[in-house]
């Protein structure tokens, strides 16, 4: 018995600062659209979809700040693209940023919804790996500020009954962390979709940026292959006012496999048949984790922080 679901990878090209969300939103809708005729039942679009990858830019605005962000979802800006779930019978993906009162207390997240074709938001991740730092840093080449405008996130890497299968989310940074992952697949993850904002170039070294675009499929392949799960990651990409975003966006099969993938730094299209049943070969064999995996025989570090390496 399959269980195919047909998955657009919908990549985006630059947002610059000055673009509006109307103008983005309605680049999302072409790729909805061209989605729908290529038979997708979900479309996949990038972490802070919705924005310029605005964590570059030091600020101490707070209004200035908060203009990035959502704080309601769909808002005017966005509902069109609920709308569009509706009116073409298909589920969503869209990162974004999030601002929100919570028992009294106003907080901010990088935020990831999956919307049904419904047009109803059926589960939500906030970011857990937030990298850079949170004061401005002179000696980076640019700015990575997520630690100055986001929480981290409070819900932990839940998975949800969704799509006809088992699915997951990170954001990002996530990507490559490999608790990421192995949280998710002892859940019985089936399917983790993760956007991505990745500068080309490393703000602190002279990195090669093919290393960059290496590390970015390893992380994602072993977290498919280790876990048995598909995974579909998605770029913001291209030049956002002179800092350029890597590409590369990937449709990932539980075997580690690239399935499909991005060529340009644009607004693309990826799409592949995603049959939820080619994880159930490794969950039931090689990463059987019930009937190979012996966390009690690994010596784990406890609660301590880490272990002191050997004198
Ligand atoms: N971006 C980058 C990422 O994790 C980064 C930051 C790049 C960290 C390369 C380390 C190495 O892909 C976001 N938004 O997390």
């Amino acid at each position: 018995m399959s269980r195919v679901i047909t998955i657009g990878a919908a990549q985006l090209g630059p947002i610059q600062k000055a673009e509006s969300r109307a103008q983005v939103v309605a680049r999302m809708l072409v790729l909805m659209h061209q989605a729908k005729a290529k038979g997708c039942g979900l479309i996949v679009f990038p972490e802070l979809a919705l924005t310029t990858f605005f964590p570059r830019w030091y600020s101490e605005d707070q209004d200035e700040i908060d203009a990035w962000f959502e704080e309601t979802l769909p808002g005017p800006e966005t509902e069109p693209l609920f709308a569009a779930a509706r009116e073409l019978g298909m589920a969503f993906h869209l990162g974004y940023a999030e601002k929100i009162v919570e028992e009294g207390t106003l907080r901010r997240f990088n935020t990831a919804v999956l919307v049904d074709a419904g047009g109803e938001i059926v589960a939500k991740y906030r970011k857990v790996h937030l990298p850079g730092h949170d004061e401005y840093d002179p000696e980076r080449a640019h700015q990575h500020l997520e630690k100055r405008y986001f929480e981290v996130g409070n819900l932990g890497f839940p998975v949800w009954r969704a799509l006809g299968g088992i699915v997951g989310m990170c954001i990002c940074n996530d990507r490559r962390w490999p608790e990421t992952y192995r949280v998710m697949g002892l859940q019985g993850v089936e399917l983790v979709l993760l956007g991505y904002n990745t500068p080309t170039v490393n703000s602190q070294s002279d990195e090669a940026p093919h290393l960059r675009a290496f590390h970015n499929l390893l992380s994602m392949q072993a977290g498919a292959y280790q876990n048995s799960t598909w995974v579909v990651g998605v770029a913001k990409a291209g030049d956002e006012d002179g800092h350029e975003l890597m590409g590369g966006s990937a449709i990932i099969a539980p075997s580690g496999e690239i399935v499909a993938q991005c060529r340009t730094l644009g607004d693309e299209l990826a799409v592949a048949d995603c049959d939820l049943e080619a994880t159930r070969f490794g969950k039931e064999t090689i990463f059987d984790f019930a009937r190979h995996r012996r966390i009690e025989h690994y010596g784990l570090i406890t609660e301590r922080t880490g272990a002191e390496p050997p004198p």
